[in-house]
């Protein structure tokens, strides 16, 4: 009898609970939960962020106050960030880094300032307003190569995952936050850009946070924050 509601219960809280990402993959070995990414407040299902104001809207970690260890990543390899489950929001995605100051730890950085630069993106599909799509949803995690020109150091690397099945008035979009700690080695001398703050970065009015994705299906979806840095 305990058994079966232990049973039940875990399956309630994977189909249900609102999910995290606290892994990375690093050449294609998916990293301990926590880990290698800071302890988000919302690391036991609570509620995303929705405040694009808040202090928790930078990397979530207000509350557990919670640094990492560093892994190595070389410069043009892939890196990818892992969900606990899948990305079971309608919603789109974007991955921004930070490189910490010379000198700096990063485990004690915050990310502070206009530092953070937009490192991937995974938008939404239209076609004029006949239907609307987000390639992200339904996956277990996202993936993308780091520039060879992006320069060798320590860089927060954000999560950003914005469901938006209910973004139709402001406060509605909810943003699933964590921030990865990497050593990029054997990298370029690029200038990473365009840079902003986070939090900042967004007023929460944006065409592509507020939004209603059912009705009228929008004809067009325009990514929120930055063009991408791709080196
Ligand atoms: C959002 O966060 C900012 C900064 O902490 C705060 O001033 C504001 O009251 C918050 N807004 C809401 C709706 O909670
Ligand atoms: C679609 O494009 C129009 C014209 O550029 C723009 O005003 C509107 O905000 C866009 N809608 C979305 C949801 O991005
Ligand atoms: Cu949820």
């Amino acid at each position: 009898m305990l058994q079966t509601v232990v049973v039940l219960v875990a399956l309630a809280s994977s189909a249900f609970a609102h999910y995290t990402f606290p892994s990375l993959i690093v050449d294609g070995v998916k990293t301990a939960p926590w880990v290698n990414v800071r302890k988000t407040n919302n690391y036991y299902s609570q509620a995303p962020v929705t405040n694009v104001s808040s202090p928790d809207f930078r990397c979530y970690d207000t509350q557990t106050h919670a640094t990492a260890q560093t892994i190595s990543v070389a410069a043009g390899t892939t890196l990818g960030i892992a969900c606990d489950q899948t990305i079971y929001h309608p919603g789109v995605v974007n991955v921004y880094m930070a490189r910490a100051p010379h000198g700096a730890d990063l485990a004690s950085w915050d990310g502070a300032g206009r530092v953070w630069f937009k490192a991937h993106a995974v938008g939404a599909v239209t076609d004029g307003g006949g239907s609307i799509e987000w390639p992200a949803q339904g996956r277990a995690a996202v993936h993308w190569k780091l520039p060879r020109a992006l320069p060798s150091g320590e860089y927060l690397v954000r999560m950003e995952a914005i469901a938006l099945h209910a973004a139709g008035e402001v406060g509605g979009a909810q943003f699933y936050i964590s921030c990865g700690q990497i050593k990029v080695t054997g990298g370029g001398e690029g200038t990473p850009g365009p840079l902003v703050a986070i939090p900042g970065v967004y007023t929460g009015e944006e065409p592509g946070i507020l939004i209603d994705i059912y009705w009228p299906i929008p004809r067009n979806y325009t990514q929120p924050g930055p063009a991408v840095w791709s080196g």
